[in-house]
């Protein structure tokens, strides 16, 4: 059975939990900490040198780090319950949109981003509050902005009539910014787009809230 490196308030893991569930593939949570200190760190660096979550184990010869190469591999490994749609040109929408989350927006707002703001640059809370806000705002604008050029639609997900990974990648990104108390008033489109995916089983079990190591959520 694959085994996901996890943690409940990973982001680049929740994107991997979701595609998992929608996908119907099973897998074995393997719960590693994101603290440094975490006395399971220095054994996850023999299966990620990166130190980053998540990764995922296939076999002893296979152990797939970063979140969109796994989810690449899994499209491509179960294309059953596809997450890129068969249209090209919407392929290409819906990959632009999710890199938006992945390469644009989660890495400035990243654990080790923050914390070396706060221990080596002295940054306050505050700042390293409006950091945060700012880069989500520069990624949900946008978002919203694509997600307003569609022609009018019926459905109730980002691009397609059912999750792709455009909703796989964004989902994660909004359940953090609740998490931390981001106002997303500007934002209908995306918000409606998460109260969709939000009543499918596959984003429920996948999500923070639901994950067996949640314990709390430490300010950083
Ligand atoms: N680009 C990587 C990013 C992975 C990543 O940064 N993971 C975070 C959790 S979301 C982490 O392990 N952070 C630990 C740290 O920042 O020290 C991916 O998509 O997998």
């Amino acid at each position: 059975m694959l085994k996901l490196f996890t943690h409940h308030r990973s982001v680049s893991a929740h994107r991997v939990r979701i595609a998992l569930n929608y996908k119907g593939v099973a897998y074995e949570s393997i719960f590693t900490g994101l603290d440094g200190a975490a006395a399971d760190r220095q054994s996850f660096l023999e299966v990620n040198p990166q130190g980053l979550i998540p990764a995922l184990w296939v076999e002893n010869d296979l152990i797939i780090s970063q979140s969109s190469a796994i989810l690449e591999y899994l499209e491509e490994r179960y294309p059953e319950r596809a997450l890129l749609p068969e249209d090209i040109a919407l392929r290409a929408r819906v990959r632009s949109f999710a890199q938006i989350a992945i390469a644009d927006t989660h890495p400035l707002n990243n654990l080790r981003v923050l914390r070396y703001l706060r221990d080596e640059m002295n940054v306050e809370y505050d700042h390293r509050r409006a950091w945060f806000e700012h880069w989500l705002h520069k990624a949900f604008g946008p978002m919203e902005s694509l997600l307003a050029e569609q022609a009018e639609t019926t459905h109730s997900f980002c691009f397609t009539a059912r999750p792709s990974l455009a909703d796989v990648c964004v989902v994660p990104q909004i359940a953090m910014a609740e998490r931390y108390g981001v106002r997303l008033d500007d934002y209908p489109r995306l918000r409606r787009v998460y109260r969709a995916c939000l009543s499918l089983a596959a984003f429920q079990a996948a999500a923070p809230d639901t994950q067996p190591d949640n314990r709390g959520t430490p300010r950083t």
